[in-house]
């Protein structure tokens, strides 16, 4: 069954500073009205719609500028209220832009998709990327655009939403994917993508687009005020053909347009545009007028299922500069004259101050791959250390979760059982080795994969008992750790000698559970039996406590509630990750030179590099 919804875009006209507010809705009803009579379901308005595009002028009256934002409830303000009882009242959806004062006197440049069924406000959205300035233009007559000074950055992300009651349901898909967001917002490829990344079917924006205004878009003050109107209309169809394509959704943009007060211009140009990013539906005045166009939703399945397969295609390992930079950082310069920023960023010296010298990195170019190795067949253990990991990783870290296939038994917990997944682990992790630049061995013990691996393989390798203890040696004086099994406290204790550090060692204490117990057993009562464990070991003189089986992961919130806050808790899987990524920063390799020489030419040269 085809998933087709009409979508009307209401363009409006030119709206004066001194509009009133009960004409200006009335306009804004009547073109409802008019969408409704032609098929609408969903209507979206403009950016700001309520009254003229206030943020081009500096207002010095705080009185006057509040009068342009709406307070409270939108839907039942006296102010705004109107058109919302009409779409309820025609049962049809609508977006709508406004600016809005919070009740703890935050200001954001708004809009909000109502949903006619139910009656209330489906979903929010606050523009993100604010353009223009906080101070005006020197030039008295120079058009404005002091966003920056008005609102504050949106605080709702790029959030996608499901629509009810637009389309049957259909077995492949549920209901539309609609996304918002406002003017300067479709400029930015990162707005459509955050939607895109959602499956976003429909994206709603409205806006309010200067023609001729030179200061503002930095271009000629000589340049043709026509020419000027054309080239903002191609730039805007430009950004709204290119990304409904490369996100393979439909766009609807709806403009504020036309001469406000006889002076400021704001082009029109709303368009529909199809997932192959060809227009649909345009206005053809700069006036209140109605486009509207049948948008056929699974018309965006071929894009998102070939060409624009997110899933398949994607290559995160390479856009981490996406999130982690936001100017630019160019390449350094070839040619020896220093070029101006480099001459304005040399240190300033104060007189009678001796500047603190500072270096800061520069761009991130390279993702840090680490193979998180799991050497027990538990899946879940893997994943579960993933996801605590996940917050604390920087964007050019990205850890990879291996499981050990089987015959490696799926928990650890004696010398068979090392040995057996230490076989199994490194048979599938020599071969696909080139691909990471770290490893880290998510067994608390000093289990054989580590030597092995280290002897194998360059690049840095630790285990998460190591791990933790080291960071526990920096953070304070005695640590303690808290075992699983009786059974593992005393490997637990020979491996804390033999990493030479059984004098700074107040303890290693059992909570008499099994590694899969961990998880099979009522959680409240293992974090009971884990907290009076860490205390037990506290009362003993240590200060840190490191988690002792990767297992323990997501337990560290629970220790650190029962011992308090000037204990530590260390979890390995977490400091192995950072301790790994430093290493990597910093260069370095295996040593090569004494016991991590590896024997494979030796294995060969018997005729044994078999495994
Ligand atoms: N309202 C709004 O966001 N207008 C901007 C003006 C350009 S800022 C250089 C726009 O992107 O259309």
């Amino acid at each position: 069954m085809a998933r087709i919804i009409r979508i009307a875009a209401a363009q409006v006209g030119a709206i004066h500073r001194k509009d009133t507010r009960r004409d200006t809705l009335s306009r804004l009803i009547r073109l409802l009205e008019d969408a409704v009579s032609k098929g609408a379901q969903v209507v979206l308005f403009p950016e700001c719609t309520f009254t003229t595009f206030f943020p081009r002028h500096l207002f010095t009256d705080e009185a006057e500028l509040d009068s342009f934002f709406e307070h409270g409830d939108i839907t039942t303000a006296d102010t705004t209220h109107g058109i919302f009882d009409k779409a309820k009242e025609l049962g049809v959806d609508m977006c709508i832009g406004f600016a809005e004062a919070t009740d703890d006197d935050e200001h954001y440049n708004a809009c909000v998709y109502y949903h006619a069924k139910m009656g209330s406000i489906l979903s929010k959205y606050r523009k993100i990327h604010l353009p223009g300035d906080v101070e005006p233009f020197p030039e008295p007559d120079a058009v404005n655009q002091l966003e920056k000074r008005y609102f504050k950055p949106g605080n709702l992300g790029f959030k996608a939403f499901r629509v009810p009651d637009l389309t049957d349901a259909t077995a492949d898909s549920g209901e539309p994917i609609f996304g918002m967001m406002i003017c300067n917002d479709r400029r930015w490829a990162e707005s459509w993508r955050c939607l895109g990344l959602q499956g976003v079917e429909v994206v709603l924006t409205g806006y309010n687009t200067p023609g001729w205004a030179p200061q503002m878009w930095g271009s000629s003050g000589d340049q043709d005020p026509k020419e000027a109107r054309e080239e903002a209309i191609f730039h805007h169809k430009l950004v709204m053909k290119a990304h409904s394509y490369t996100n393979a959704c439909f766009s609807v943009s709806a403009a504020r347009c036309g001469l406000d007060d006889g002076k400021y211009d704001l082009v029109g140009g709303s368009t529909i545009i199809g997932p192959n990013g060809k227009i649909i539906a345009e206005s053809k005045t700069e006036e209140d007028e109605i486009i509207i166009a049948d948008c056929d939703l699974d018309l965006c399945s071929p894009g998102k299922k070939r060409t624009f397969d997110f899933g398949r295609h994607r290559r995160v390992e390479h856009y981490s500069i996406l999130t982690s930079q936001t100017g630019v950082i160019e390449p350094p310069r070839l040619s020896k004259i220093s070029s101006k920023s480099e001459v304005r960023n040399r240190d300033v010296h104060i007189t009678g101050f001796t500047p603190i010298k500072s270096v800061s990195g520069t761009a991130i170019t390279k993702t840090i791959r680490i193979l998180l190795c799991n050497p027990n067949a538990t899946e879940f253990m893997t994943n579960a250390c993933l996801e605590m990991l996940k917050p604390t990783l920087p964007a050019d870290v990205s850890v990879y979760g291996f499981t050990a296939p089987k015959p490696a038994p799926s928990a650890i917990e004696g010398n068979f059982d090392n040995i057996m997944s230490a076989a199994a682990a490194a048979r599938a992790i020599v071969p696909i080795a080139n691909g990471y630049d770290a490893f880290l061995v998510a067994c608390y013990s000093d289990h054989a994969l580590i030597k092995m691996l280290r002897e194998e393989l360059n690049q840095p390798i630790i285990g998460i008992m190591e791990a933790s203890l080291l960071a526990a040696r920096t953070l304070g004086g005695r640590f303690g750790i808290i075992a699983t099994s009786r059974r593992s406290k005393f490997t637990l204790e020979d491996s804390v000698k033999h990493y030479g550090l059984d004098s700074f060692c107040a303890g290693v204490k059992d909570c008499d559970l099994g590694v899969l117990e961990l998880e099979s057993k009522p959680e409240k009562e293992v974090l009971a039996i884990m907290g009076d464990v860490g205390k037990k070991l506290v009362e003993d003189g240590a200060d840190v406590l490191t988690l002792g089986c990767a297992g323990m992961t997501s337990m560290k919130a629970a220790i650190e509630e029962a011992v308090g806050a000037d204990v530590q808790v260390v979890d390995g899987v977490m400091a192995g990750v950072h301790h790994l990524a430093g290493l990597c920063r910093m260069g370095m390799k295996m040593a090569k030179k004494g016991m991590y020489q590896s024997s494979a030419a030796q294995r060969k040269i018997r005729a044994q590099d078999w495994y």
